[in-house]
């Protein structure tokens, strides 16, 4: 039997696989995110590892558009002849690598490496830039220091109060209900939420509530929520005195947003923003006399939008009002998404970044980096583009002509989907490297079959920034392989300087030392404890004593309890502010997830009860709303703006607003809801504006 984690999303849950390769089980495993409990997308993902449509060898794309299978050999000799070729006629910048937010630590780690010393490219980005990057962005801003919960899951069993804003756990992580529990009975969950979601019931059906905003309106939204506390006096002025800077400047961007005002543009009554704003006050002033914890949290639903980084700092700048972060009474966080979504983003293969949190673009984080590397810092190209302007200037004027991607379905998942493969097929060589044909792997010159997580060693770093072992239990199908094997055969083929070990333990070694004295330090996490179960949060120096004993936790479970990661060890509150425009009256479409669908499909879309259970995409959208479209329940719709159209099954479901229709974007091809999201991203994340977009709605006739 073998110990490991899902492969799935963050919350990383604890399971069992049990007997050999062809008929591995999998059974939940007790561990404390999940307590033995799995959703349906866990407890099937056993299914997919001897899946009939695994890709068993490297397969190369013929003349004719059909797929070959090769040697490895062959397609290494083939990737780094391009690399090189391509580089010596367009500079290193004519090769780009795409990652992602599943890969291991030491293969994210290898990979932002392999791109700056291999390749010496500083085209390097990832798709966790379509999900963490507006909450990273606001608490590097605020807080100094990026890592999504600051304190264990299992603090939030004892809160008094949670806001929840823009996140559907409920259905995106269903084990993390159980922590939910004791909250909902006291009556404090509020979920804000455009749609009755599974979570947003959770409140309203318990003696919580539910704010259901006008889509794209939860900065305004937090504005007035700020304006309640403030006008009222209800925040915490010792702490702001001790422990933050720059109250001044929010008290004044806040003072117009009184309750009525704040209304008319979020659609949420002005006695529920005055009842919430009150509750949250009372129950933080509660848990500073020893009562229950109160948190704010975040998901998607408030960060991927083109003010997603305004929105997260609204939402902390509360908090801080609240005088909750960095203390035990409660603590702004933000639910990270991807499987290694936290450590994703620590390694290095973000196009501004270096392992252990570091900029590329400062000279004494380059200098320790390349001396980790054995290299010169010269060698370290400068920062590179952010992923929605990356994937847009392949094959353009003076953009990459070569793009190798690991774990990312683009064609699927990025925004303006039409543009994404217009961009993909102006490259002359895409390599992708995955265990199934996605749709973006389809669309390759050369396909590169890797191991699924049931096959190999490594690390991952879940929502709480706790490290965790991914262990082997079974043999990969046919010449399935490694990619920290495949980097290294590349490396050496194209005579890269540094070591590029094929084995995960010394990856692992290695990025411990390329992280120590950085803000995600590693350099006090051994293989050994990990391996052993000890309860490790980063960061945890050199040095840190380690137990392994049940309950004991190590490094730093709670952030920020003495000092913010700023210089001068406070918080900062940045002023923030949002136009006073009522929103058009058109309709809304956001956009999200279902319970049986993981992304962008390419796995859960291959398991059969799952697919069964949602095999299309469906339209979520209000009886009135259907009505006035001529729109009847499980007719075909097409859902239509200047970007593309999106065909839909209608499901009609007085959850929605009036003005507001919903889509999944977990379906391929023309139920791609990604051919009607904007590519117009953040200022200051880049991320894109998935959650919102106008549409048309027009029924098909005859068709349902
Ligand atoms: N089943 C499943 N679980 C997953 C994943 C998956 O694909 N499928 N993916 C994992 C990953 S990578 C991530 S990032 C997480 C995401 O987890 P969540 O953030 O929970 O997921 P989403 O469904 O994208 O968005 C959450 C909610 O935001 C709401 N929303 C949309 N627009 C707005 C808005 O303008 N304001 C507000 N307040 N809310 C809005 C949607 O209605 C939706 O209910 O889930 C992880 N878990
Ligand atoms: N409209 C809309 N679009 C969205 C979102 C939204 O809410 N709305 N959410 C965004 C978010 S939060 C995210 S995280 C992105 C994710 O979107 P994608 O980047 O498309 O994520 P996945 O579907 O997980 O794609 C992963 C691919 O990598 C493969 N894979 C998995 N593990 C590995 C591995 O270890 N190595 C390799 N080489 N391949 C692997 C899988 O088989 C799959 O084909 O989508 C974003 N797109
Ligand atoms: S909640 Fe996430 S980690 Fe847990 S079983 Fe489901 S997909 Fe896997
Ligand atoms: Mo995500």
């Amino acid at each position: 039997m073998t110990a490991t984690h899902c492969p799935y999303c963050a919350l990383q849950c604890g399971i069992t696989l049990q007997g050999p390769a062809g008929a591995t089980t999998l059974g939940g495993r007790d561990f404390e995110t999940n307590g033995g409990a799995l959703c349906r997308k866990g407890f099937s993902a056993a299914k997919l590892l001897a899946h009939p449509d695994r890709i068993t060898s490297p397969m190369l794309r013929q003349a004719d558009g059909s797929f070959a299978a090769i040697d490895w050999d062959t397609a290494l000799d083939l990737v780094a002849g391009k690399a090189r070729g391509i580089r010596e006629e367009s500079g290193a910048d004519a090769v780009a690598m795409f990652g992602s937010g599943s890969l291991t630590n030491e293969k994210a780690y290898q990979m932002g490496k392999f791109a700056r010393l291999a390749l010496g490219t500083s085209r390097i980005d990832y798709n966790g830039r379509f999900c963490m990057s507006s909450a990273a962005a606001g608490t590097n801003k605020a807080f100094g220091l990026d890592r999504g919960l600051p304190f264990p899951l299992a603090d939030l069993d004892k809160a008094g109060m949670i806001l929840m804003l823009g996140s559907n756990v409920a259905d995106t992580m269903p084990p993390f209900v159980r922590h939910l529990q004791t909250v909902r009975e006291r009556g404090g969950l509020v979920v804000v939420d455009p749609r009755r979601s599974a979570t947003a019931k959770l409140s309203a059906e318990g003696a919580g509530w539910h704010l259901q905003p006008t889509p794209a309106t939860d900065l305004q939204l937090l504005l007035g929520l700020a304006h309640v506390v403030i006008a009222e006096s209800l925040m915490d002025t010792e702490y702001l005195a001790e422990r933050t800077t720059g109250l001044a400047e929010l008290r004044s961007s806040v003072s117009a947003w009184w309750p009525e005002r704040t209304a008319k543009i979020t659609g949420v009554p002005a006695d529920q923003i005055r009842r919430t704003a009150r509750a949250l006050a009372a129950a933080a002033r509660e848990a500073k006399n020893g009562g229950h914890p109160v948190y704010i949290l975040t998901g998607r639903g408030i960060e991927q939008h083109s003010n997603g980084t305004d929105t997260v700092t609204a939402a902390i700048n509360l908090a801080l009002l609240l005088g909750l972060p960095g203390t035990l009474a409660g603590g702004y966080g933000t639910i990270t998404g991807q499987g290694n979504g936290q450590g994703g983003r620590e390694h290095g293969q973000k196009c501004d970044q270096l392992p252990g949190y570091r900029k590329i673009a400062d000279p004494e984080h380059r200098a320790h980096v390349a001396k980790a590397w054995g290299v010169d810092p010269e060698m370290i190209p400068g920062p590179g583009i952010p992923a929605v302007q990356l994937l847009n200037s392949l094959g353009a004027e003076g953009g990459p002509r070569m793009l190798m991607v690991h774990g990312a379905n683009p064609v699927v998942s990025a925004p303006d989907a039409n543009q994404i493969f217009a961009a993909l097929r102006r490259l002359d060589f895409l390599v992708v490297a995955d265990f199934f044909l996605s749709e973006t792997a389809a669309e390759a010159h050369l396909v590169l079959p890797v191991l699924q997580w049931a096959e190999e060693e490594g690390t991952m770093t879940n929502l709480e920034g706790r490290i965790l072992r991914r262990r082997a239990a079974i043999d990969a199908p046919g010449e399935a392989k490694s990619e920290l094997w495949i980097f290294s055969q590349l490396a050496q083929r194209l005579q890269a300087p540094g070591n590029f070990s094929p084995n995960a333990v010394e990856v692992f070694e290695e990025l411990k030392l390329a992280s120590a004295g950085g803000i995600a330090d590693y350099s006090g996490v051994s293989w050994q404890d990990v391996d052993q179960g000890a309860a490790i949060y980063w960061p945890c120096p050199e040095g840190n004593a380690i137990s392994t004993e049940p309950g004991a936790r190590n490094g730093t479970p709670r952030l920020f309890l003495d000092r913010f990661a700023h210089p001068d060890g406070k918080a900062k509150i940045i002023a923030v502010y949002a136009p006073n425009t009522v929103p058009a009256k058109q309709i809304s479409l956001v956009t999200g997830r279902l319970l049986e669908h993981y992304q962008s499909g390419a796995q859960t879309r291959r398991v059969d009860e799952l697919a069964a259970a949602a095999p299309e995409a469906a339209l979520e959208i209000h009886p009135s709303t259907a009505l006035a479209h001529g729109i009847s329940d499980g007719q075909m719709v097409q859902v239509s703006n200047q970007r593309g159209t999106t065909i839909a099954r209608a499901k009609l479901t007085a959850d929605m607003r009036l003005d507001t229709v919903f889509l999944p974007f977990h379906y391929p091809r023309d139920g791609t809801a990604n051919l009607l999201t904007s590519p117009s991203v953040d200022p200051f994340s880049s991320m894109p504006e998935f959650k919102h977009a106008h549409v048309s709605l027009n029924p098909i006739e005859g068709e349902s």
